[in-house]
């Protein structure tokens, strides 16, 4: 595969070509954001024009990446550097005096997604096309991205993300994709007993096209997003008829349906129109791999042999029983037929094992919405119950845990399994718990369905692009191609004890914790201290990550600093970056909290600078391209056994900064891979976890026996961070304490001060310190998402026929 090029004068031309668009006569009339639109305009353009390489679809399995998020992250720097056009844009612009990375930042970020889940599909995207794996993601093109975030007397506050998807550049649309969605309606029995769904009204689906470019391999595929609309033309007899005022009634309004993303990250509610999206996201692709397959000349038998369909955990699951319906009623073939085609064609991937996050909808809804979809899912239980009536006879409780329908509910995790022929976990840990804990009778049945893909991130985005100066600092160094081959910054390891590397890795860190300052001192007017540590915590709000347990460590802190003004201490601070869902008031009183500490803490002379806290507002992707390169100290706290995977903690520990983890999801992949020496793991195993539980948690218990821990939980109980208001944290210290602390943060207090106490001596010796951090860059190669997509080819997608 070749590279595509771009001449500086094609591209000038592109350009001259926007701003005759505005209706400006010359360029110096453009204002910057004008100018950012142009220039990715003209790089739209630019791509498009370029020789699509001949189909590949003969030799590899195609894959089609489902997800009902997509948090791709700014674009035009990213395919700038994919490919490989920067140098010779920016030497055109300076024509212009237009900074190129200024010019950058005029992007907002397209927040199509909540958090892990949504990063992993933009990172495996990247992936699949640098390591040339066939691919199309599909998704939703919602008008409002996750909602910005900002704070008000220390509070979380949310407004509407309007990215302005109508003006952005790099969108193609392609009407004739558009897809006709049913909803409603009736099942029809015919003579013959098949059955037929009657949907009560129509939607329609278009499809926006972004791009997707691999890394300097001339490869670009489609991220497909689709848009619902009312079907066109409109029909005014169907108008007439009520068609329309009948659809209203019920609730469905084509505009509303992909208006906005909803803000749950690992929790489920069960709303009506969530549901609508998620079929019409299934509905509109799953007739997009069909079509496509159609078109290539294929039969509907080969479908599994040319295509795969990945479930981005069972949020698209609907796609399941909607390829069988149109198997079963459009193609007019039989079940075993077309029970054949979709069961080697779906594969699920898990991203967790909280209980309150697998997903169960209510049969009404489901027969309401999907008539015909119900009576197909009521065909897979009937089936499936048969055959573990043989594996288990009469036990009904199995049946109770197995079953796909069931006490008025479709489960839909339980459908993936029972009807893909893949299941994953995303990191070692997490795939051995999802046997093991969560579906260990479907594992006895099908142990050959079960596998585990550790997570990875990308390199072009997670250090080419967020860190530059380390980038040249690597290629200086190595001389090796390592963006593609992430392995190769093993090499690194021999530079660890090199005094001249050493200096020039200490100086890197130290200029972005600069350029992180500076933004802090922008949009918070904070100011920080680049030679103290910076920790990084950024994440989703959510009590299993345990926020909480560092802002207790920062109070416990700040009161051995109280107590003995002397305290010996390496200056730090604390930086977090979490959103917190709108309708999770625990979460939101954490941040409520933490702003509360900072604000005290902040302001108090006696503290002197040595501790600093700082909740950076809106973190989304573009601030943590700023916060990673800038991270000494990376926060994986969460109890263990919750957290499926994580990928922050591979983005920190690339970027140098050192872990304090839990040997929680792929931190125990971590820890392994840079060596115990380099890492700090604290707190209560999974089994520790269990076994505390089992007999009999007690946090009050633990309060008791430990003096700091208590005198923090009193404090925090005083008033003293509050202006007198007692019950200012009364949500989260009671879910604590009387709530039964469920997330174990009591039982990992003292144990965290030790790590963080390490921490401290540690940084001391600056020498060491960074010796480590260079160890840790050089060792998390196999934490590159091309190994991760390398791994489903071989283990899942079976990508050579
Ligand atoms: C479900 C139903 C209705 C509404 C919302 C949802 C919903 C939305 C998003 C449920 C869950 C999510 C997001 C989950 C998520 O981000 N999980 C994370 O996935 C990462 C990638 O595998 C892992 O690294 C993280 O450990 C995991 O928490």
């Amino acid at each position: 595969m070749s590279q595509l090029t771009l001449k500086k004068d094609v591209f000038l031309a592109a350009l001259t070509r926007q701003w005759h668009c505005f209706g400006l006569s010359s360029a110096k009339e453009m204002t910057q954001h004008q100018w950012w639109e142009a220039v990715s305009a003209a790089l739209a353009e630019q791509l498009s024009a370029q020789p699509q390489p001949t189909k590949r679809a003969d030799v590899k399995r195609h894959v089609n990446y489902i997800s009902m998020e997509f948090l791709i992250g700014r674009l035009t720097g990213n395919n700038l550097i994919n490919l490989g056009w920067y140098d010779t844009v920016a030497g055109a612009l300076a024509e212009f005096d237009i900074n190129l990375s200024d010019l950058l930042e005029q992007e907002v970020d397209p927040a199509l997604g909540n958090g892990g889940l949504g990063r992993l599909a933009a990172c495996f995207l990247d992936s699949m096309a640098t390591v040339d794996q066939p691919a199309i993601g599909y998704g939703l093109n919602y008008q409002y991205g996750l909602f910005r975030q900002s704070f008000s007397g220390g509070k979380q506050h949310e407004s509407p993300d309007d990215w302005h998807r109508e003006s952005y550049p790099w969108f193609r649309h392609n009407a004739a994709l558009a897809v006709d969605v049913g909803v409603g309606g009736k099942v029809e029995k015919r003579a013959d007993g098949s059955e037929h769904w009657r949907p009560d009204f129509m939607l329609r689906g278009e499809a926006w096209d972004l791009p997707v470019v691999g890394y300097r391999n001339g490869v670009t595929q489609p991220l497909r997003l689709w848009q619902a609309t009312h079907q066109h033309p409109f029909n005014l007899e169907k108008f007439n008829d009520g068609d329309f005022l009948h659809a209203e009634q019920q609730g469905i309004d084509a505009a509303k349906l992909t208006k906005v993303l909803y803000p749950n990250d690992n929790h489920q509610q069960g709303k009506r129109l969530r549901l609508m999206q998620q079929y019409f996201q299934c509905a509109c692709s799953v007739a997009d791999i069909l079509r496509r397959h159609h078109l290539a000349g294929r039969k509907l038998a080969e479908l599994p042999d040319y295509e795969v369909i990945q479930l981005n955990d069972t949020h698209p699951t609907i796609a399941i029983p909607e390829m069988l319906r149109i198997l079963l009623d459009e193609h007019q073939m039989s079940w075993g037929d077309a029970w054949a085609i979709t069961s080697r064609t779906f594969a699920y991937t898990n991203h967790t094992l909280m209980p309150e996050a697998l997903e169960c909808w209510d049969e009404t809804l489901v027969r309401s919405l999907l008539p015909r979809h119900f009576s197909i899912i009521k065909q897979i239980n009937a089936n499936f119950k048969k055959l573990v009536d043989k594996q288990w006879p009469g036990d009904k409780d199995v049946w109770a845990k197995l079953a796909v329908h069931h006490n008025k509910q479709v489960r839909m995790a339980n459908l993936c399994v029972v009807a893909g022929f893949a299941v994953n976990g995303v990191a070692a840990l997490h795939s051995d718990l999802v046997v093991k804990d969560l579906f260990p009778e479907y594992h006895q049945l099908w142990p050959e369905k079960f596998h585990n893909v550790t997570n990875g991130i990308t390199p072009r985005r997670w250090l080419k692009q967020c860190n530059p100066a380390l980038s040249s600092l690597i290629d200086d160094t190595l001389k090796t191609e390592w963006v593609t081959k992430l392995d190769a910054l093993k090499d690194l390891e021999s530079y660890a004890d090199d005094a001249d590397f050493r200096k020039k890795y200490q100086q890197i860190k130290y200029d972005n914790k600069v350029k992180l300052a500076a933004y802090v001192h922008e949009v918070m007017g904070i100011t920080l201290n680049p030679d103290a540590i910076f920790d990084v915590q950024i994440k989703r709000l959510h009590e299993y990550k345990r926020q909480h347990l560092t802002l207790l460590q920062i109070v416990s802190l700040y009161q051995q600093l109280r107590a003995n003004p002397d305290f010996d201490m390496v200056p730090r601070v604390f930086l977090f970056g979490a959103k917190a869902a709108p309708g999770y008031y625990l979460a939101k009183n954490i941040i409520y909290a933490i702003n509360q500490v900072a604000e005290k803490i902040n302001n108090d002379p006696l503290v002197a600078d040595r501790i600093k806290v700082v909740f950076i507002p809106d973190y989304r992707v573009s601030v943590a391209e700023l916060m990673i390169p800038a991270a000494d100290v990376s926060e994986q706290i969460s109890t263990a056994g919750k957290e499926a995977s994580g990928t922050g903690n591979m983005k920190l520990a690339l970027n140098g900064a050192l872990t304090v983890g839990t040997l929680d999801g792929a931190n125990v992949e971590i820890a392994e891979q840079v060596g115990e020496d380099n890492i700090f793991i604290f707190g209560n195993t999974v089994e520790q976890v269990k076994a505390l539980k089992a007999k009999g948690y007690d946090p009050l218990a633990w309060k008791k026996k430990d003096k700091r821990l208590k005198a923090v939980l009193d404090e925090l109980a005083s008033g003293f961070y509050s202006n007198g208001d007692k019950e200012a944290f009364s949500m989260l210290l009671n879910s604590l304490q009387e709530g039964g602390d469920p997330y174990l943060v009591l039982a990992d207090f003292a144990a965290y001060g030790e790590a963080q106490k390490k921490v401290d001596v540690l940084y001391r010796d600056r020498d060491e310190w960074t010796r480590k951090a260079i160890l840790n860059t050089a060792r998390v190669g196999m934490f590159s998402s091309d190994r991760s997509i390398r791994d489903y080819q071989q283990r899942i997608w079976q990508v050579k026929r």
